[in-house]
């Protein structure tokens, strides 16, 4: 019988001989991007400051969704850490998964949204599916021969607009605080309630470190007054520095590195708020409910703005796989010096 879980083992050696890893999810890869290629090139791929791995990988005939999933493990490389993107792959949780079992995830037709809960469930059946940062941080926790520590992700899921009328907030929470790993992101995605969000991760307990930011960040758009993040750091040494200790006084909790979305290509508020008024006007229309909401509002929201969040989108994303790939060469550098 082909075991529950595996590892590749380029994710194995780096483990044993303490090199720094980075997990990538899979659900924006099956669930949050087109399935086309790009009609023209977004400037985060355009500006020549974009390691040229990571422009090499979007093309004419890649779609857009396969063309990321390949970037963001060019841009960990890119600074120098191995990539262990995670999946569920015919029965199996891939913990590093190889380029091509990437690519035969994103072409799927029958692909799964995978939290936590539903790993089992899929794997069981012998199903495949992108892993969401909760079903991510379950391939982080079982990888072999130990734990994953640092994690990177576009935006965390949190707490709905609405969540008074259906408490619909995202598994993710409860995963980050459980799972004793750095999870970078450009904060939470704003298609949420973000007050109610940060709130959350407040009665939760997740430390929230600003990467040179007091702000807590908006996804696609630049934080502000209204929401802070608890600490902020200058740069990804200190931020290593601050997770080896909370990983020494709490173990097995989680925190989140907050990074803003890159400042040329962030979109404004108001531009995204009226996006998502309309993505929000789709969601009610199709009477849209659980794992398809974060979907079809992200759908939404590039269509309402001609394309540029998603071109934010691929920003942050690309962006966040290069902090998190720094972030852990730090930890391992330090762990190597016994510092
Ligand atoms: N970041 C992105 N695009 C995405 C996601 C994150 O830039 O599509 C995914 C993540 O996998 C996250 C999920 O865990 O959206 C949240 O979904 P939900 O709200 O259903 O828990
Ligand atoms: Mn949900």
């Amino acid at each position: 019988m082909t075991p529950l879980v595996r590892t590749a083992p380029e994710v194995t050696d780096a483990l044993a001989s303490g090199r720094a890893v980075v997990a990538l999810e899979t659900a924006a890869v099956t669930h949050g991007l087109p399935r086309a290629p790009l009609t023209s090139l977004p400037p985060y791929l355009s500006d020549p400051r974009t390691p040229a791995a990571i422009r090499a990988c979007f093309g004419a005939s890649v779609p857009v969704h396969r063309a990321l999933g390949h970037a963001l493990a060019a841009a960990v490389r890119a600074e120098g850490a191995v990539p262990a993107t995670i999946g569920v792959l015919r029965g199996q949780l891939v913990v590093g998964l190889t380029v091509s079992e990437l690519d035969e995830l994103a072409e799927l037709r029958e692909v799964s949204k995978i939290a936590a809960r539903d790993a089992a469930l899929v794997a069981a059946r012998g199903g495949s599916g992108g892993t969401t940062v909760a079903g991510t941080l379950l391939g982080c926790a079982l990888a072999s021969p130990s734990p994953i520590r640092v994690f990177a992700t576009g935006g965390i899921g949190g707490v709905h607009r609405d969540f008074a009328q259906r408490p619909d907030i995202s598994a993710d929470l409860h995963a980050i605080r459980d799972s004793g790993v750095l999870i970078v992101s450009a904060g939470a995605k704003s298609i949420l309630d973000l007050p109610a969000t940060v709130e959350m991760l407040d009665t939760l307990g997740v430390p929230l470190v600003g990467l040179q930011t007091p702000y807590f960040p908006r996804f696609l758009c630049e934080g502000d007054a209204d929401l802070l993040v608890n600490c902020e750091v200058q740069d990804e040494r200190h931020a290593a520095a601050l997770f080896a200790a909370h990983r020494t006084l709490q173990p097995h909790r989680g925190m989140l590195l907050c990074v803003p979305p890159p400042k040329e290509f962030a979109l404004d508020s108001a531009t995204m708020e009226r996006a998502i008024g309309e993505g929000l006007a789709e969601c009610r229309r199709l009477a849209t409910r659980g794992p398809e909401v974060t979907p079809v509002l992200l759908a939404a929201v590039a269509k309402a703005t001609e394309g540029r969040s998603l071109a934010a989108n691929l920003a942050v994303l690309l962006n966040n796989a290069r902090v998190a790939a720094r972030v852990a060469a730090n930890l391992a550098e330090s762990a190597a010096t016994g510092g």
